[in-house]
């Protein structure tokens, strides 16, 4: 531990008794010592030779020596390699059953002595030694993964296993889950154990709150995701290549997963990037779609106090006449920091402050953390030790509870791996609703233990049910979030069948994105920190999870109006846009940094709130596609080797390039465009890219720019807007009836379009999407609606931008 860390773990400690914390941890030292054997020593494993294959639909069984491979390549290009046996299922991450295999695919003799699977998609090719190539349908070589190796401890126990792979030399690599370092991920290990970094993290820290053995590598040659479907402590290690390096030759990239036990098995999903992460979210399942009011502006902070600082800050958005559709509270309204209760002489009537915020168009969320206070009376704890036949909270190897310490006091947790458990923690959700909560925010689900030293969670022997297979938390622990989030998103969907749960969650894992979103956590205040809740958001999405974004303002201390307004203007353009700052964090009201901050935060969020059709449309769409709404620039150009290294904007959908300001004293910044014209939508110049152009940004707003030919769903001048004299705070809610399309010129001699989706409320209702062509005719814009029965033209409620753009 570091000074640093000391600091903040002092900091930590200070308010929940260090002595217990202390004790804790030797407990958690002492149960593992107990509990997990030494590993004694290991003998060492490779494949050896091929020795013969078994042909399966969609590929086969390629036996070598020493281990055996299984194949298999799915109708849409998707394909799986498994270790010794290894099989798609049981996994977290997979949303039902395996794609189906292409029957037209098999196993077919390949040079060398090797095997090989040839689809119309992809190629995979089996070496006579056990390496395994994915090869585009043309015969380029995406990656290449080295035989494994294997180290089995001779007295028994779980093989730790190794596996490098080659990818080209250009190539870059993005994902791992929620990276504060990234979104390019440069040479470097990361590690795979979800992590709560003790207080808040900048760019330098890793693990965070997600990780996920999942790589997206975009090369000339093409994009690819790599999966390794495996829940267990790792690190990964990557070396991004070098062209020309030597001697002329090129040293390809690298990346080396090394993983202290469970199955050696990895989806490969390759394509452009929008085919990856459909084919992604098509495998762990399409990411649940937010209500419409959780795209709209949200304030939290940790500390709100009472019922009156409450309507306080409420009342503070409506007299400024700021719109805000949602408040949080945090942990500091629950009685003696105990999950599922309330403190009734701070929020006496809570209900009844509910439904008053709610005729404002405010929602209330409420913080869940997963620590039950173990205390005889809690009720909580009282139900949880009586579900099933030994109670729901997780043991140790002798069959005690595992106790921790979080802000309640010593606590027990949740066994989110088993099924009984999930349903109890469910109907437990019913009292938030009750007290009249619209969602919830999930925290401290790594999960957390406070220790002083050591890992702030539970010990490693810890038992969990895994689904009935048994096992322990080296397994579980980074499917802990995941698994609480289903057992909430569950909960809701049940206790209000007829309303999509809104549900976000610090920790989590692969496939996350079926049950919610997720935010930055505690990120630090600075204008590193500031880089940081992009590169996490940016690296999430492309990971499947779409729907994220940072505590604007820094989660620490207090920031410069300058730094506040700068990260007020790019959480306005990203999914999630909440304030959010530590309970000893200086305020986060956007009138608290003086008028001129006022009026420039006003701006963004007046935007916002005209964008909300369009982030309704990119909330559809990530849940039909997998596309997240804010995404790197090469989205469309990955084989554009400088928007690759662009890490500093960002498209929002298909029609936005968004350029925050990260850097102090900035008014002016360059922007890399991907190819195509691009209009700067605060002068309506005209820019060609591809190239770099440099731009204004003053303090009053940074560089938007919208893709000529754009159509963009907006909330029409006059319609429902919330920001009007008078309307009420939260605004109209959705994107009401007044959808107007801004379109952007296409240049001519070219055609462009959209997709518009339109709120059609929240419940379940499947809404249609429309398709729109743009073309220049005549000197004029003509926009059509193309349905199956042909296109028509679109005159009402269109606004064109750009005509007679410099
Ligand atoms: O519940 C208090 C905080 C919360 O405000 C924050 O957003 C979480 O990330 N929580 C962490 C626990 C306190 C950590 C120091």
């Amino acid at each position: 531990m570091d000074g640093r860390d000391l600091v903040r773990s002092v900091r930590i400690f200070g308010s929940v008794r260090g002595l217990r914390a202390m004790r804790s941890a030797w407990r958690q030292r002492r149960t593992d010592a107990w509990g997990l054997r030494p590993r004694g020593p290991e003998r060492a494993r490779v494949p050896g030779q091929v020795e013969g294959v078994e042909p399966l639909p969609g590929g086969g069984i390629v036996r070598f020596a020493r281990s055996e491979l299984r194949v298999s390549v799915a109708s849409g290009g998707t394909v799986f390699w498994g270790w010794d046996g290894a099989e798609p299922l049981p996994s977290y991450a997979l949303a039902g059953n395996p794609p189906e295999p292409d029957p037209r695919a098999g196993l077919e003799p390949d040079k060398g002595g090797g095997w090989r699977v040839v689809s119309e998609r992809v190629t995979v090719a089996v070496s006579r030694n056990g390496a395994v190539e994915v090869r585009t349908p043309g015969g380029v070589v995406l990656r290449r993964d080295l035989p494994p190796r294997w180290w089995e401890p001779v007295n028994g126990g779980p093989a730790r296993w190794v596996q490098r792979s080659e990818v080209p030399a250009d190539a870059r690599f993005f994902g791992l889950g929620g990276r504060a370092s990234g979104p390019r991920l440069r040479s470097g290990t990361y590690r795979l154990w979800n992590t709560d970094p003790r207080g808040s993290f900048a760019p330098g820290d890793d693990p965070l709150y997600i990780t996920m053995p999942v790589q997206l590598v975009v090369s000339d040659a093409g994009t690819h995701l790599a999966f390794h479907d495996n829940s267990w402590d790792g690190l990964v290690t990557l070396r991004e290549g070098e062209e020309g390096a030597g001697s002329g030759h090129d040293r390809p990239g690298a990346s080396e997963v090394r993983v202290h036990g469970g199955p050696l098995r990895c989806w490969v999903v390759v394509g452009t990037p929008a085919r990856v992460l459909h084919g992604w979210t098509a495998l762990t399942g399409a990411p649940a779609q937010p209500p419409s009011w959780a795209l709209g502006p949200q304030h939290a902070r940790w500390g709100f106090g009472s019922e009156q600082e409450v309507r306080r800050v409420v009342a503070g958005y409506r007299e400024r006449d700021l719109p805000l559709s949602v408040l949080h509270l945090d942990i500091d309204h629950y009685d003696r920091h105990q999950v599922f209760t309330v403190d009734k002489e701070r929020f006496p009537d809570l209900p009844g402050l509910a439904r008053e915020l709610r005729e404002e168009g405010v929602r209330l969320v409420s913080i869940v953390d997963p620590g039950v206070k173990a205390e005889p009376g809690n009720p909580v704890y009282e139900s949880g030790a009586a579900v099933g036949p030994c109670g729901a909270f997780v043991r140790d190897g002798r069959g005690r509870e595992v106790r921790g310490v979080v802000w309640p006091g010593e606590c027990v947790y949740p066994d989110f791996t088993d099924p009984a458990v999930r349903e109890w923690w469910g109907g437990l959700y019913e009292e938030r609703l009750a007290q009249g909560f619209s969602g919830v925010w999930h925290d401290m689900n790594e999960p957390v233990s406070f220790t002083p030293f050591g890992d702030m969670t539970l010990p490693r022997s810890a038992r969990h049910a895994l689904e009935g297979r048994g096992g322990d938390h080296r397994e579980a622990h980074n499917v802990y979030g995941l698994a609480m989030a289903r057992a909430g998103y569950e909960g809701l969907r049940q206790l209000r069948p007829q309303e999509r749960p809104f549900l976000f969650s610090r920790s989590g894992w692969a496939g996350m994105q079926r049950y919610g979103g997720t935010w930055s956590g505690d990120v630090s205040t600075g204008w590193p920190g500031l880089r940081a809740s992009l590169s996490l958001v940016l690296g999430l999405g492309l990971c499947g999870v779409p729907y994220s974004g940072p505590d604007v303002g820094g989660f620490d201390g207090s920031p410069s109006p300058e730094l506040f307004l700068r990260w007020f203007q790019l959480g306005a353009w990203l999914p999630l846009f909440r304030t959010h700052a530590a309970i000893d964090a200086g305020r986060r009201e956007p009138w608290e940094f003086g008028p001129e901050v006022l009026e420039y935060a006003r701006a963004a969020l007046a935007e916002r709130e005209r964008l909300r059709p369009y982030f309704v449309t990119l909330a559809h769409l990530a849940r039909l596609t997998g596309a997240p709404y804010a995404r790197p620039v090469w989205w469309g150009s990955p084989e554009d080797r400088a928007l690759r290294d662009c890490e500093d904007a960002f498209l929002l959908g298909d029609a936005l390039l968004v350029a925050p300001v990260l850097a102090r004293g900035t008014d002016r910044r360059a922007v890399r465009l991907p190819r195509g014209r691009w209009y700067d939508t605060a002068t309506g110049q005209a820019y060609e890219g591809p190239g770099q152009v440099l731009l204004d940004a003053p303090m009053s707003r940074i560089p938007v720019l919208a893709r000529a030919g754009a159509v963009i769903p907006v909330r029409g001048t006059g319609g429902a807007g919330g920001t009007g004299a008078g309307a009420a705070v939260g605004g109209a809610g959705g994107d009401g009836g007044a959808v107007e399309l801004e379109v952007w010129a296409p240049a001519a001699g070219r055609t462009g379009g959209g997709l518009v989706v339109r709120d059609v409320g929240d419940g379940w209702a499947r809404a249609e999407v429309e398709r729109y062509v743009t073309r220049l005719v005549d000197g004029r814009v003509r926009v059509e609606r193309v349905t199956s029965d042909g296109a028509a033209e679109v005159e009402k409620r269109v606004r064109v931008r750009g005509m007679g753009a410099g």
